[in-house]
């Protein structure tokens, strides 16, 4: 039977309560599908680390990570600890040293829950956004002269190569491809920096001759904000820069109902690495250790994670135990605006993944 070598770091905050969650659920996933096992190895790195060793991770903490098969990921961020020092020590270390440049990040309404797009039906916010992951406004090239003068200068430079930038639009063009509206919308900011985002600009255009299937368009990210809030069916797609996409995505995980359901991968498209995948939020200062933090968007960063792996059938049972569960107000989170805890919404998707593997999958 295949094995899977899965590495979990559940790091701080409420992922040292969603990711164990979303192991359990991972585990059932494998014991109810009987054609797959896994094996987890887990790493306690993040705050709790530093604080006993001076870094987030061990110095040589890449080399136990690059022979798993995937990562699961929870959150770096510690009430304690500057977030620049726990988000560069940790997440930003493995997205960059695994080559994980393509962080992507889809976003649906799920049954049951409703977003703050009252007039939007499911079916008309039902998105994919790329975000460039290893360069870019996170590159981390800048510095700060005089620290403290009234002179003081500061920089944080957003660097972009030739290379990073077609790999993540070619990434972006053939993902957009594969889904059925081949709908594409490049975000830019070229009118305002005239240098790295012009050439983000063609390269898109240099692209997409590749691609003539696709359609695609292009938009400002501060005009992007208002039409995902006004026109969402106008959108499929999306291929945004580092910093642009993550605003962006945490608009499209609220218009879609929580921060807490929304899942990403941060995939190394060449498999050379192994991809990592988490729940787009972070640590939550105000709801860690109270065991109500929504688990949701760590089991779809399962199902994205199964399907990774190539375990399409795993991965779609998976999705629709989760949608089981979701469709019931009674099971959810506070976040959406129930009383149900991580504990009870994760009972109950390993109940209906268990349930669902026994009997023969029907269309709904
Ligand atoms: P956050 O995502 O932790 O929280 C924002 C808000 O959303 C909070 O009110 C929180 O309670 C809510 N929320 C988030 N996830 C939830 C869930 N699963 N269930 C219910 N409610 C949920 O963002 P923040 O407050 O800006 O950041 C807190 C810390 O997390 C900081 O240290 C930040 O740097 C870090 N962070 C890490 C990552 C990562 O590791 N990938 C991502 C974002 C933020
Ligand atoms: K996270
Ligand atoms: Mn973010």
């Amino acid at each position: 039977m295949k094995a899977y070598r899965i590495a979990t770091i559940p790091g701080d905050g409420i992922g040292k309560e969603v990711i164990p969650a979303a192991r359990r659920v991972l585990q059932e996933m494998a014991l109810s599908d009987g054609s797959f096992n896994v094996e987890f190895e887990n790493f306690d790195w993040g705050g709790d680390y530093f604080r006993e060793h001076g870094a987030m991770m061990p110095a040589d903490g890449l080399d136990a990570l690059r022979g798993k098969d995937a990562i699961l990921f929870g959150s770096a961020g510690d009430p304690h600890i500057p977030d620049h020092v726990t988000l560069w020590g940790l997440r930003l270390k493995i997205c960059q040293g695994l080559d994980q440049y393509a962080n992507v990040r889809p976003t649906r309404i799920l049954p049951g829950i409703d977003g703050p797009l009252k007039r939007c039906a499911p079916e008309d916010l039902n998105w994919v956004i790329v975000r460039e992951n290893t360069e870019g406004e996170y590159s981390g090239v800048g510095g700060r002269m005089h620290q403290g003068h009234p002179i003081e200068v500061a920089t944080d430079l957003s660097l972009m190569t030739r290379a990073g930038v077609e790999r993540i639009h070619r990434y972006a063009f053939r993902l957009a491809q594969s889904r059925p509206r081949k709908l594409l919308t490049v975000i830019t900011k070229s009118n305002a920096q005239r240098h790295a985002m012009v050439m983000w600009d063609e390269i898109a255009a240099e692209v997409a001759k590749e691609f003539p299937d696709v359609s695609w368009d292009k938009e400002l990210v501060d005009a992007a904000t208002a039409r995902m809030v006004n026109r969402p069916a106008s959108l499929d797609t999306i291929v945004a820069t580092n910093l642009h996409a993550d605003i962006l995505s945490d608009l499209a995980a609220a218009l879609a109902g929580s921060l807490g359901i929304a899942p990403t991968g941060n995939i190394n498209p060449e498999r050379l690495y192994p991809s990592m995948f988490e729940p787009i939020h972070g640590s939550a200062f105000d709801i860690m250790g109270q065991g109500i933090a929504n688990p949701v968007g760590s089991f779809w960063s399962v199902v994205l994670l199964l399907e990774h792996l190539g375990e399409k059938s795993a991965a779609d049972r998976l999705m629709k135990a989760i949608e089981h569960v979701t469709a019931n107000p009674a099971l959810h989170t506070r976040d959406l605006g129930g009383t149900a805890t991580t504990a009870e919404v994760t009972e109950a998707v390993c109940a209906q993944v268990s349930s669902l593997a026994r009997k023969p999958l029907t269309i709904a």
